[in-house]
C-alpha cells in the first residue's frame, strides 16, 4: 500500500479524533489540528505506535495562524494527500431574532472561513503533484433548514456550497473532493451549542441510538480508500432514528 499523509482540523475530538485513530490503525501518516494543544499531544503518544504524527496547534478562523502553521510544515509532512476540513461547531440554538452576534461570527469564522483559509494553503500542495484528496465535514443542516437553526444551517449550507465549487474548480488538477453530511453524532458538538450546559447537550443524544463518531470516521475512512477513478460526492448519514432535521423517534 503507498503510504499516505492526512491533515485533519478537528482532531482533538469527536469525529477528527476518531477518524485519526482509524486512519492510524491504517497506516495513514497524520497531521492533527487543533485549538488544545494538550488533546493534541496526547493523541500523537497515543497514535505514535501506529504512525508518524505531527501535530499544529492554531484556530482555523486566524487566516495569519492557518498561514503559519501550514508553511511550518516539516519537509517530510508537506506532502498532503488527504485534507478532511472537520473544525467546526454551532453556537447556540435560537431565533433569528434572538441570534447572538457574537455566536453568528463564530460560526462563520470557523465553519466558513476557517475552512476556506485551511484549504487555500493546502489547495497549492495537492495542485502541485496533481492529485490529492478533500473531504469536507458538512451536516444534514447543509442539506435542510430547521427551527433555531439559521446561522448554523446557513454556515453548513456554504460548506455544501464550496464542497460543489472545489469539486468543479479543482477537476482539472485530479483533486477529488467530497463531502459527508451527518445527523446527530454523540460528540461534544452540543456542549459547544449550549455553551457547557452538560444536562442539555446531554438531552439531544436521549432516548435513541445516535451516531458515534467512529461510525463517520468508518465512513471516511471507506470514501478516501475508492479507486482513484471513483471520487463520491456527498453523503448524508443519518441514525436510524432520525428521519430528517426536525422527525427523531425517541424511547
Ligand atoms: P466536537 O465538538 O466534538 O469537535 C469539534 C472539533 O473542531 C474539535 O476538535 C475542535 O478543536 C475543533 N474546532 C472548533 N473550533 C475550532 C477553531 N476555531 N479552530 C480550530 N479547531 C476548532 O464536534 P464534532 O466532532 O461533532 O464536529 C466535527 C464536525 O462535524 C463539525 O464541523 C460539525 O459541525 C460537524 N457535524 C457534527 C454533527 C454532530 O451531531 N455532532 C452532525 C453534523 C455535522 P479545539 O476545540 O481543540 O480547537
Ligand atoms: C449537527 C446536526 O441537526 O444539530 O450538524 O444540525 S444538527
Amino acid at each position: 500500500m503507498i503510504i499516505k499523509t492526512a491533515f485533519i482540523t478537528g482532531a482533538t475530538s469527536g469525529i477528527g479524533k476518531a477518524t485519526a485513530i482509524l486512519f492510524a490503525k491504517n497506516k495513514i501518516r497524520l497531521i492533527l489540528c487543533g485549538r488544545r494543544k494538550e488533546r493534541l499531544l496526547k493523541l500523537q503518544k497515543e497514535l505514535s505506535e501506529f504512525t508518524d504524527v505531527h501535530i499544529l496547534s492554531f484556530d482555523v478562523s486566524k487566516r495569519e495562524e492557518v498561514a503559519k502553521e501550514i508553511e511550518s510544515l516539516p519537509v517530510d509532512f508537506k506532502d498532503v494527500d488527504i485534507l478532511l476540513n472537520n473544525a467546526g461547531n454551532a453556537h447556540g440554538l435560537s431565533s433569528i431574532q434572538d441570534g447572538i452576534i457574537d455566536d453568528w461570527d463564530a460560526m462563520i469564522d470557523i465553519n466558513v472561513k476557517g475552512l476556506l483559509y485551511v484549504s487555500k494553503a493546502i489547495i497549492p500542495k495537492m495542485i502541485a503533484k496533481k492529485s490529492g484528496f478533500i473531504i469536507n465535514i458538512g451536516s444534514v443542516a447543509a442539506k435542510e433548514v430547521y427551527p433555531n437553526g439559521n446561522v448554523y444551517c446557513a454556515s453548513k449550507h456554504a460548506v455544501d456550497a464550496l464542497n460543489k465549487a472545489m469539486r468543479i474548480d479543482l477537476n482539472q488538477h485530479n483533486i477529488r473532493v467530497s463531502a459527508i453530511h451527518p445527523g446527530a453524532v454523540e460528540t461534544e458538538f452540543s456542549e459547544v451549542r449550549f455553551k457547557g450546559d452538560s444536562e442539555k447537550a446531554e438531552g439531544v443524544y436521549q432516548g435513541f441510538d445516535a451516531l458515534q463518531a467512529a461510525d463517520i470516521a468508518d465512513i471516511i475512512h471507506f470514501v478516501v480508500t475508492r479507486p482513484a477513478h471513483v471520487n463520491i460526492e456527498d453523503l448524508v448519514v443519518y441514525p436510524t432514528a432520525q428521519a430528517n432535521t426536525t422527525i427523531l423517534k425517541r424511547g
